[in-house]
């Protein structure tokens, strides 16, 4: 659906405060851009933080890709915007081209470096992209781009693979989200990451903190400090949410089956009630 086709008065069916989203590598065939659209359709927020790898610099440097749905996500973010939602923009390594535009606004976006967010019930959180605390993107950029590569060949593996799986039957098996935990769990890639990243919220001063980057939501206390990460739009399809109430919560879109109907003329309630919620971490084995 494009822009044009879209209803003019779409009531948003889920209110929160405040919705973090990042990794969406737009410009890239990984984007699950209809399913973020239709997300971001039916979510109404006072703020919206984009936590970088928004658009995919790296990948358009590449090869140039940019359908109308792409073009679609950027125009409904916009508006937005133009109707009154806060919107931050926080660069990551694969948009850091935006890293020269700090401070900077466009279209009423702003962009930030990092910054601060407070909830509803008094808590400071932190929020930025996170790869400053990759070991792999600081010490060895060369093999992030290598990665990168990689990661972009299992996602075409993976889709050429699905393929043949929906048309024997079987369900969607991500085999990149598999690989991906198994090698870098293993190497206890995840863990020090996330250490890492509450280590340095915690000597700012903050309660928690907000990042993205290594595509894999979580909400969880890391030695006294809240890490929550918002996941990805290229795989798990998830986002962060603070409720009305200063809950903070992972809207997950991948669940099989529980993929959000179109809920226009549903009650908030029954809408929240199907976008299915999940407070714990991924277990992939
Ligand atoms: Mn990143």
């Amino acid at each position: 659906m494009n822009a044009l086709s879209e209803p003019l008065d779409v009531e948003p069916v889920v209110r929160v405060r405040t919705v973090w989203i990042s990794d969406l590598h737009l410009g890239t065939p990984g984007c699950q851009a209809d399913a973020l659209l239709d997300f971001l359709r039916r979510v109404d927020c006072e703020t919206l933080y984009l936590v970088g790898d928004i658009i995919d610099g790296w990948q358009l440097r590449r090869s140039w890709y940019w359908p109308q749905s792409h073009n679609d996500v950027v125009q409904k973010i916009l508006r937005k915007a133009r109707k009154g939602t806060r919107v931050v923009f926080i660069p990551g390594n694969h948009d850091e081209f935006a890293r020269r535009y700090l401070q900077h606004s466009f279209g009423g976006v702003e962009v930030l470096e990092d910054c601060e967010h407070v909830t509803v019930d008094g808590r400071r959180l932190w929020v930025t992209h996170g790869d400053l605390f990759d070991g792999v993107v600081q010490c060895a950029p060369w093999l992030a781009h290598v990665g990168d590569a990689a990661y972009e060949t299992a996602l075409r593996l993976n889709r050429w693979f699905n393929a043949v799986r929906a048309r024997l039957g079987l369900p969607y098996w991500s085999l990149s989200r598999y690989l991906k935990l198994k090698v870098k769990r293993a190497v206890s890639y995840v863990g020090d990451f996330e250490a890492a990243v509450a280590r340095e919220a915690r000597r700012r001063g903050a309660h928690g903190v907000v990042c993205g980057h290594i595509h894999h939501a979580e909400i969880r206390e890391i030695d006294g400090v809240l890490y929550c990460n918002d996941g990805d739009w290229v795989e798990s399809l998830t986002a962060l949410v603070e409720q009305p109430d200063g809950r903070l919560e992972i809207l997950d879109f991948a669940t099989p089956g529980r993929h959000p109907v179109r809920a226009r003329s549903a009650s908030t309630r029954e809408a929240v009630a199907d976008m299915p919620l999940r407070p714990e971490p991924l277990d992939v084995a």
